[in-house]
């Protein structure tokens, strides 16, 4: 028996959780790493289930080109020789790479350098363009530089923690439980969140503002105006502007108007806020994606440069990061609008004499969004895409695709063989995945990690800075990287972070530059900036008191004159308000147990099941408005698109606003890829693509019939004719699809047989049809065990429930009394039916939650996480069973 217990960081979200991974004679195990300051050894329902995710279903293990299998040397001299023969004939900018915050740092250095350093095109951006370059620019204009200034413990110490724009409960879910358990123990102090949905988030606010979408800098140049009014009078640059435009907000009443937010909330926000010396106003994309992002962004820093609530305890604005490796990226300067190191083009100079490298860029290459577009008019004629999905991603996606078929030559790496993108890629280049990578993710606190693999590399993947070491190599550009170990590209990163650095950049990894490779291999977690010893001496401050936990609470700011600016921002509506004819403004974001585009958590059974299908939420009025109905099907269009997906009528929506989630694409539905129906709108400063507003309607999805089937393979059902709605749904042991047609199929039973792959004399095929109700239900059994059943009805409503089917499929032959109430749907004995999963680390549906409350009289969280476990390992679904416990009371 061998186990092996490796310290890695988990691959999500900028949270950066210690993982603990075991393998234990080939079986991997993960648990939260209680050494890991960031979540002392927490893990949300997406880390506890990592080990679902590291089968190799579905990967790509060896190099593509032109659709067959090719050689390493065959897949990486076509890159080279493409990307060398376009650059000899178009010049540097006619090639780009599109990379991703899900790259580690050494992977994203080397990418950063190859383009800008050697091609010496700027046209490297990354998918942190979609996420985190409105905050990247609002910290820049702000604080001269991209640095968070604070961390988690801030949000512990806090009396005042406001969330705007997050969905931390959801997104940030450690997070979210960190700032909980200091407000349980401690009732002063108080969570207020601001977000035009009543999220999970919200549910547990002591104030929740339900914002009109897009009116953030309406609220917080209010807020401005208000504490100016109260005795702050900060005298830092630009603020007697930003407090004269704030101004012209009017007062509390008009900002109220002005948000669609009741007076007395607004009033008692603006007084908390006044009232309050330690608070930390947490950010994420309700502030970013926005085509006003960046003045959102500097609305709210606005707030805390002038009360000086930055770089002490419990106080700063914070920008909370989406991807693992989002700051790490910002880090290397993967942004299109940077070059390295957090320098920027006028040292230019300076990067190329590090690099000793043959050219440099002088000028910003194309920003996401722009890239596309130069792609679709054959501007740039080469893209290298690497761990990024922007058919999915990007806003007008259609077009992304459009652009990708008509360009001359697309790489891929990616560690799946098909997801929305790799199919449309010249070159498929087989990538290591989160559990066979090694180097270092810096986290939203500032704190680098090690990611460190534990299993072995499978098939012929690569890591990330192997593939792009080697693709330079083959384009002459061997001298510069000659790197055979990630900690050799650390080290690198490390130098020219300190190269020439006097102070002038906060960000500083000197301590760092001549790490051994033992000592990276066992690098504690550790938070920059990280000065050499000498360093610290020099400037009199020893080791022990060296605590990067907080920056610029001495109040020197890398700016010329070392202060920091507040930035006077005039508040404007969305780019493309809604109209006659496109009444809503669509919203989209995550939901708590998907990850962006699928790849990796659909590969999780307990994941997917806690929001099976894609869904648009509706307010109530608009609901009975545009005729749609809770739990039928719903077509959410756009000017550009439409996707079909499931209603769900919420008063947590607000009237004249829809949500969808981001993450269904191709492989698992069959139209919702909500990214084509986002509008390209960006924000003017960042290029962040505003991906919270675009004007939609809505309207029923009149099928005739609806249904779903549980198969134990998974079924084509792409492209049937009669079946024009249907979602893949990853099982335990099977594959769940919910279907819907237009039309109803003239025989049912030949139907449902070609769409499961049964035969027509294939003995084990129970149905029953009840063609005048437009019911039809069927299973077939094989040597005792159950391959597959179908169930058609009308209405969704008249389906029986699937938990208890599903719970069929265990590999074992089903009993008699199970095949009796197979066709029923329902078990006989009705205790037997779990419902929907709602607790994913403890596989704890919904109806044996409602039991406990209705039956044992529970009526505490606490109290059911007592009698059943739930929501007593990562905590993220307190929130709904709060909800099931407040209407169960309300009944
Ligand atoms: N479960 C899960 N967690 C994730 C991810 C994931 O895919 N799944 N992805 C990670 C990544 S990369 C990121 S960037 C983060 C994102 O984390 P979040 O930013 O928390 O997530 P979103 O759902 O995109 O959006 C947050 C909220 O912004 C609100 N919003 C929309 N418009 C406005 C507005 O005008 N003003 C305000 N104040 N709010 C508005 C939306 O209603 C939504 O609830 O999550 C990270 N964590
Ligand atoms: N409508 C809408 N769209 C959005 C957003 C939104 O809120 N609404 N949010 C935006 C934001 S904030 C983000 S961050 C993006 C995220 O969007 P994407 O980056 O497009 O989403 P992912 O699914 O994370 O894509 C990662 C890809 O990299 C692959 N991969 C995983 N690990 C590795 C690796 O180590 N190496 C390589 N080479 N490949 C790897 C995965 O298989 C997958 O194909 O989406 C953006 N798009
Ligand atoms: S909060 Fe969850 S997804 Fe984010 S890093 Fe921690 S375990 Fe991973
Ligand atoms: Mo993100």
């Amino acid at each position: 028996m061998s186990t092996l217990t490796t310290r890695t960081t988990c691959p999500y979200c900028g949270v950066g959780c210690g993982v603990n991974a075991v393998v234990e004679n080939g079986a991997v195990s993960v648990a939260g790493d209680a050494a890991h300051p960031s979540n002392l050894g927490s893990l949300c329902s997406k880390g506890t289930a990592l080990a679902d995710t590291v089968g190799l279903d579905g990967r790509l293990l060896h190099p593509v080109v032109d659709g067959r299998r090719a050689s390493w040397d065959d897949a990486l001299d076509e890159v080279a020789t493409r990307f060398g023969e376009i650059i000899a004939e178009h010049g540097p900018d006619a090639v780009a790479f599109y990379v991703s915050g899900q790259l580690l740092t050494e992977d994203y250095y080397v990418a950063n350098k190859l383009m800008k350093g050697y091609i010496g095109s700027a046209n490297i951006d990354t998918n942190s363009r979609l996420c985190m370059s409105s905050a990247v620019a609002g910290h820049k204009r702000a604080f001269g530089e991209d640095v968070v200034p604070g961390c988690y413990e801030d949000l512990e110490v806090a009396d005042l923690v406001v969330l705007v724009g997050s969905n931390t409960a959801w997104c940030h879910p450690v997070v979210y439980q960190r700032i909980v358990a200091a407000q349980e123990n401690d009732p002063n102090k108080k969570l207020v969140v601001i977000d035009p949905r009543r999220t999970a988030t919200a549910e547990g606010a002591d104030l929740h503002l339900p914002l009109a979408p897009g009116t953030d800098v309406h609220l917080f140049n209010g807020l401005l105006a208000f504490l100016a009014e109260h005795g702050f009078d900060g005298d830092l640059p630009g603020a007697q502007d930003a407090v004269a435009e704030a101004r012209r907000m009017g007062g509390v009443a008009a900002v109220a108007a002005a948000c669609g937010v009741g007076v007395e909330t607004v009033q008692a926000f603006f007084e908390l806020f006044a009232q309050t010396e330690r608070t930390v106003t947490v950010f994420s994309q309700g502030v970013n994606q926005s085509s006003a992002g960046t003045d959102k962004v500097n609305a709210i820093i606005n707030c805390h440069l002038l009360t000086d609530r930055i770089g002490k305890p419990g106080a700063c604005p914070f920008s909370i990061t989406g991807q693992p490796n989002a700051m790490g990226g910002r880090e290397v300067g993967g942004l299109s609008s940077t070059l390295a190191g957090h320098m920027g083009f006028d040292a230019a100079e300076r990067v190329q004499r590090f690099w000793r490298s043959p050219a440099i860029a002088h000028e910003p290459g194309l920003k996401a969004v722009e890239l596309f577009e130069a792609i679709e008019s054959g501007r740039v004629k080469a893209v290298w895409i690497m761990a990024t999905n922007p058919l999915v991603s990007l806003p007008d996606a259609d077009r992304a695709k459009r652009a990708l078929d008509a360009c001359e030559f697309v790489a891929v790496s990616d560690c799946m063989r098909h997801t929305d993108t790799v199919d449309r890629a010249h070159v498929l280049l087989p990538a290591a995945a989160w559990a066979e990578k090694s180097g270092t993710v810096t986290n939203s606190e500032r704190i680098i990690s090690r990611q460190r693999d534990f299993l072995p590399m499978p098939g012929e993947a690569k890591p990330d800075w192997w593939i792009v070491c080697e693709v330079a190599r083959r384009m002459g550009f061997g001298a510069g990287f000659d790197f055979h170990s990630a900690a050799a590209i650390f080290r690198e990163h490390a130098a020219l972070t300190a190269y020439e650095n006097d102070g002038e950049r906060v960000l500083n990894l000197e301590g760092l530059a001549d790490l051994s490779d033992a000592d990276y291999d066992t690098l504690e977690p550790l938070r920059w900036p990280v000065y050499t010893i000498e360093a610290l001496r020099a400037a009199g401050a020893m080791p022990a008191r060296q605590d990067s936990r907080r920056l610029f609470g001495d109040g020197i700011y890398p700016t010329e004159d070392g202060k920091a600016r507040l930035v006077a921002v005039t508040p404007r509506g969305p780019a493309n308000p809604v109209s006659e004819q496109w009444p809503l403004a669509l919203n989209t974001g995550r939901v708590r147990d998907h990850w962006h585009t699928m790849t990796r958590t659909a590969k999780s059974a307990r994941l997917s099941a806690h929001i099976p299908e894609p869904f648009v939420e509706v307010h109530p009025d608009d609901a009975k408005r545009y005729g749609v109905i809770d739990g039928a099907l719903a077509t959410v269009s756009t000017a550009l698109a439409e996707a079909h997906v499931r209603v769900i009528v919420t008063a947590g929506q607000r009237e004249g606003a829809l949500f969808v989630p981001m993450h269904w694409n191709d492989q698992f539905a069959a139209k919702a890829r909500v990214g084509a129906l986002a509008n390209p709108a960006v924000c003017p400063i960042s290029g962040e693509p505003e991906f919270k507003h675009t004007p939609a309607a809505i309207a029923p999805f009149e099928a005739a019939w609806h249904g779903f089937i549980l198969a134990s393979r998974p079924l084509r059902l792409n492209g049937e004719a009669s079946i024009d709605y249907w979602v893949k749904v990853p099982g335990e042991r099977f594959y769940r699809y919910e279907i819907a047609g237009l039309q109803t199929p003239d025989h049912w039973a030949a139907t449902a047989r070609g769409w499961i792959g049964v035969g027509e004399r294939t003995a084990d095929w129970l149905d029953a049809s009840d063609t005048s109700a437009g019911r039809y239900r069927a299973a077939h059994i094989d040597a005792g065990h159950i391959e597959a059943c179908l169930f058609v009805a009308p209405e969704p409503a008249a389906l029986p429930e699937r938990s208890w089917l599903a719970s069929l499929f265990t590999g074992e032959p089903i009993v008699e009394s199970e095949r009796a109430g197979l066709l029923a749907g329902r078990p006989a004995d009705a205790s037997k039916d779990v419902g929907p999963q709602i607790c994913s680390c403890f596989g704890v549906g919904r109806n044996t939650i409602l039991r406990a409350i209705g039956e044992d009289g529970l009526d505490s969280v606490a109290a059911v996480g007592e009698a059943l476990d739930a929501g007593t390992n990562c905590g993220s679904c307190k929130p709904e069973i709060a909800a099931l416990i407040e209407a169960h009371a309300g009944k």
